[in-house]
């Protein structure tokens, strides 16, 4: 088992690294659209199920003395209006895109050793054929308390994992139109707001959005702890990873609108799944803005995490089903989670915005 284990680390190392030739400093297509444009265009319903979200200025980071380093200094952000999803972008939704364009998600993709091998130290042997074929990470129950430092023991690459068989083979999405989709990489979510004219928000939107209209507040519904009065959000309930009380009534994807929308309408900005943000991410890039405000950012021009220096990634944000308070706390309105753009889980998904002016 532990031999296992340790291929399927090396594997999900191998994957993680294979984004290292995707950083450079060109950005991604951030759509100049705005929402007079859409709705002229062909489907005038393009914006029926997203939310105005009002400028204003926010202080963005940590509230308190319980944030992680990345997410000080806290600073004054300015954010233009903008239109956002009212929810996680759906299976039922992510089906009309992957069918007008016949997109296939990095996932469902045969891992290329000649394309990854690049990024690798010389004379890194190939895995067997077997490790490289279309596979992404699922949870795993462990059989008792864990070091929760150590990712690898609650995380399983699964062959045949996809968004439209989230376990692997012989599980489904059949029925589950309302779910938001899963195992969707950062490239996915690009692709699908390419084609749907939208774009993803930045970090500094989503974490405005999720504030709801609150000022200095801890989480997306105001400072009241997770765990006391009604469930708030679809998070991890008891002890992770071996333990789950089912307080909030799902053990894991909730489908979207089962919990109470934030002040500004939007569901599950905690918890159920992350949401891909356009930005790079760095663990120091708030210092910019230290002595001065930041107006309408979009994120360094590169990525840095000194705990993985040489694999870039892009920010995170909201937490999932997976989170609890004694593990990451991802439901806190300015907790930020990073990950390399190739990556996919069963915990990871987005929602779209689009300019308002
Ligand atoms: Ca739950
Ligand atoms: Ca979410």
């Amino acid at each position: 088992m532990r031999f296992i284990n340790c291929l399927l680390s090396i594997l999900v190392f191998l994957v993680l690294f294979n984004c290292t030739d995707n950083q450079n400093n060109k950005k991604p297509n951030m759509t100049t659209k705005v929402v007079s444009e859409i709705i002229t265009d062909k489907d005038s319903l393009l914006v029926k199920d997203m939310v105005l979200i009002p400028s204003g200025t926010f202080e963005m980071g940590s509230v308190n003395q319980e944030g992680f380093y990345d997410e000080y200094p806290k600073h004054v952000v300015k954010i233009n209006s903008f239109w956002m999803d009212k929810t996680e972008v759906t299976n039922a939704q992510f089906k009309k895109f992957v069918d007008e364009t016949g997109y296939v998600t990095t996932a469902e993709k045969k891992i290329d050793w000649d394309e990854i091998k690049k990024g690798l130290p010389k004379n890194t042997p190939k895995p067997n054929d077997s490790l490289l074929e279309p596979s992404s990470l699922v949870f795993k129950y462990t059989e008792s308390s864990v070091n929760l430092q150590d990712h690898t023991q609650w995380w399983k690459f699964q062959k045949g994992a996809n968004w439209k068989n989230p376990w692997g083979p012989g599980s489904s999405i059949e029925g589950k139109d309302n779910y938001p989709v899963v195992h969707i990489s950062w490239n996915d979510a690009q692709a699908y707001c390419e084609w749907a004219g939208k774009r993803l928000p930045t970090e500094a939107e989503w974490e405005y959005a999720s504030r709801g209209g609150i000022n200095h507040s801890v989480y997306s519904w105001g400072n009241q702890i997770i765990n006391t009065g009604l469930p708030k959000a679809n998070t991890w309930d008891g002890e992770f990873p071996y333990k789950n009380s089912l307080k909030d009534n799902f053990e894991f994807l909730a489908p979207v609108k089962k919990f109470i929308p934030n002040g500004y309408g939007l569901y599950d900005i905690a918890g159920n799944v992350w949401e891909w943000c356009y930005d790079w991410y760095r663990h120091d890039y708030y210092k910019e803005f230290e002595n001065n405000i930041a107006d309408n950012p979009i994120g360094p021009q590169n990525s840095f995490d000194p705990n993985e220096p040489y694999l870039p990634k892009k920010v995170m944000r909201g937490g999932s089903f997976l989170c609890n308070d004694s593990y990451c706390s991802g439901f806190r309105n300015s907790m930020r989670m990073k990950t390399s753009p190739d990556t996919s889980s069963i915990h990871a998904g987005f929602r779209t915005v689009l300019d308002a002016s």
